[in-house]
């Protein structure tokens, strides 16, 4: 509302936004600090280098959202229509060129530390002994595959794939190579180095596991390698993280984490059961 010559504004308008605005910073900050819906611990090592880029991005985005957020509350109350006559402004070049520049050597800076995080899961492959699992997702479950006594994985072929006949791999029955172990959820010895290679069969799925910081999306037609080593025993869930249909919710198994021994124990029974 314009006010006339002399005429003062509303000073509760102003009170009452700037309240708003302060209430506002107040509870965001309070939802971070309070670690209101915390993550659970991460069980890899780039795991934790992933929460503490994330939580130095979140200082430094925290800390200016509340200096913005407040500023703006004091301008708006400092500012109010007290009938004072307008001031025409065209700004200051000055502020825009350190601002900008600011928001930049910020913004690389902080990119720069996460490339270390980064270039461990993207661009540096496993070590030569790593465990291989193969992945495969579908509407609306998940299986794996590790490669059985001989340590290689049977051929496989699309043509072969049988839900119903236990086949989710399409591993290639005329093959003489049957020793593969497919398992509904994903057992893993503590302390050693994983590669999994996840495929999908009919849509785009995702492979989430909130413990490993890892979230890849698994792509029909494409097979995408990721690796980590978990160094922590215990049960973790493996969550599909793309609306993939209808069952999309459902679409859920189990990382398990544990001994070598205990590992070396349960192979032996998966190859006990293929051979029956
Ligand atoms: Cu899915």
């Amino acid at each position: 509302m314009r006010s006339e010559e002399g005429q003062r504004g509303s000073t509760a308008a102003a009170v009452v936004l700037s309240l708003m605005l302060l209430i506002l910073v107040a509870t965001t900050v309070y939802l971070f600090a309070a670690r209101v819906y915390p993550m659970p611990p991460a069980i890899t090592r780039v795991g934790h280098w992933i929460d503490r880029q994330y939580d130095l991005t979140l200082w430094v985005t925290g800390v200016i959202f509340v200096l913005a957020q407040v500023g703006l509350a004091w301008m708006v109350f400092r500012y109010r229509d007290r009938g004072q006559k307008v001031h025409f402004t065209r700004g200051s070049h000055v502020l825009e060129l350190v601002w900008t520049t600011a928001t930049f050597i910020l913004f690389t800076t902080l990119g720069a530390m996460a490339v270390h995080a980064w270039a461990q899961v993207h661009f540096v492959s496993p070590a030569p002994g790593a465990l291989q699992v193969d992945v495969m997702a579908e509407q609306f479950t998940w299986n794996f595959r590790y490669p059985g006594p001989d340590g290689k994985f049977a051929p496989t072929s699309p043509k072969d794939y049988s839900d119903s006949n236990g086949n989710p791999f399409g591993i290639d029955t005329s093959s003489k190579d049957q020793d593969d172990i497919v398992s509904p959820y994903l057992e893993l010895p503590v302390g050693q180095e994983v590669e999994l290679r996840l495929e999908s069969k009919d849509v785009i799925h995702d492979f989430y596991v909130r413990e490993l910081r890892i979230k890849q999306d698994i792509v029909p037609g494409m097979i995408i390698p990721i690796h980590f080593t978990p160094l922590q025993i215990g049960t973790y869930d493996i969550l599909c993280a793309q609306l993939c249909g209808m069952g999309h919710n459902r679409m859920h198994s189990t990382l398990r984490v544990v001994s070598e021994a205990d590992f070396q124990k349960w192979l032996k029974q998966q190859e006990a059961e293929n051979q029956q």
